[in-house]
């Protein structure tokens, strides 16, 4: 994969997250950041929800004519006409239409044959073609169908005017193995059809699943920012953008402005991440223990697989009883007090006997006074 791109679907699979609802302010904010960070396309909501989020998107594909959104607006809908109907009124650049195709999902969900669905899958792909929008058909499930049924539906969807097809990872049981023998098949059996994929993380691989769909041919990738969507939520952007970067040497995104994009969705989603979370977690770039501290300042690429930088990010270090002497004397240093190796030994030999969990610049301050018996003031 040379040249894929990003869809995000933050407004679509992001409000599918239990407790998420966007107002129609957040949700234009967040459409209009996407696009300055370089999202490809935007997958917007589905019209059919409720009438504020039709009318959301009304406003988002407003903003695309008028220029100040750049990236390609999808709408999602079921495989119902009067739902695409609703949703291609709104004139966006494409239509995304989904429908079950795992036997679980045929028998269970649509109560329909192999081959029922397939004479369905025709009719609403070339009823939405009708509409004179571009059309991607979504195989929900895709990754449980039987894979000789999945190319009769590929190939289905193509010739019925979809020039895309998206794989639907829609339970997270991929492994990156399977991604990429499955796309590379797809590929091989129905050419003329550009795909992408849909990872769920359910079993934590969406990053991994996406990773190797793109070396098997998907071209275009299904994230939201910070991983939200139904369960444990889809391919989180920062996370896969940067695995991109680190492992095919591709910035598809501006991933400096990754920490303000999750902060933006952390408000808007009032759902926070983890301090683990990888790439804009708060922790990511903060190394404790003394070994990794003397480490990285001796040279970051010790314990940093890339400079922070890279993803708008600043290094820092912990101070607790786990520093050693370098990461002190580093702190130190910013505080605009010089100190000397006796005065460093006793400042760590004093850290190791508190159990404060984090200390601020002032409580090294105290600790260093307590030590010499001189109150040093910090030149900050
Ligand atoms: C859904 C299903 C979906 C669709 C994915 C896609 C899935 O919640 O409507 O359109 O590519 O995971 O199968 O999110
Ligand atoms: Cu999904």
């Amino acid at each position: 994969g040379e040249s894929i791109k990003i869809l995000d679907s933050t407004l679509r699979e992001g409000e599918q997250t239990p407790g998420v609802i966007f107002s129609e302010e957040w949700r234009i904010k967040i459409a209009k950041s996407l696009s300055d960070v370089g999202v490809h396309l935007i997958e917007v909501g589905d019209p059919n929800v409720a009438p504020d989020v039709r009318s959301a998107i009304s406003k988002i594909i407003a903003l695309k004519r008028d220029g100040e959104i750049k990236s390609e607006i999808v709408v999602h809908s079921r495989s119902v006409k009067s739902d695409i109907e609703n949703a291609t009124s709104l004139e966006p650049d494409r239509v995304a239409i989904f429908y079950g195709v795992s036997d679980i999902h045929l028998k269970h969900k649509h109560r329909k044959t192999r081959e029922e669905a397939l004479a369905i899958i025709a009719e609403h792909v070339e009823f939405a073609r009708g509409a004179g929008v571009k059309v991607r058909f979504t195989a929900e499930d895709a990754t449980r169908a039987d894979l000789d049924y999945l190319i009769q539906v590929v190939k289905t969807a193509r010739d019925a005017g979809a020039d895309r097809v998206s794989i639907a990872d829609t339970v997270g049981i991929l492994t990156p193995d399977r991604a990429r023998q499955l796309f590379s098949k797809l590929k091989e059996a129905v050419p003329g059809v550009g795909l992408d994929i849909h990872a769920h993380n359910d079993l934590g691989m969406a990053v991994a699943n996406s990773m190797a769909a793109t070396e098997g041919g998907a071209d275009v990738v299904h994230t939201t920012v910070n991983g939200l969507g139904e369960r444990a939520g889809i391919t989180p952007l920062q996370v896969f953008v940067a695995a991109y970067y680190y492992h095919k040497g591709v910035k598809l995104i501006d991933m400096a402005k990754l920490p303000y994009l999750a902060s933006l969705v952390e408000a808007a989603s009032g759902i926070a991440q983890m301090p683990t979370f990888p790439i804009t977690g708060d922790n990511v770039f903060t190394h404790k223990a003394g070994v990794h501290q003397a480490g990285v300042l001796a040279n970051p690429e010790t314990y940093e697989p890339f400079p922070p930088e890279v993803v708008g990010r600043s290094r820092d270090f912990s101070l607790d009883k786990y520093s050693g002497r370098r990461a002190v004397a580093h702190r130190l240093e910013r505080l605009g007090v010089k100190v000397d190796e006796e005065t460093l030994a006793k400042v760590v030999e004093e850290l190791k006997s508190t159990n404060a969990r984090r200390l601020r610049d002032e409580d090294l301050l105290e600790i260093l006074e307590k030590v010499t018996g001189v109150r040093y003031k910090a030149y900050v």
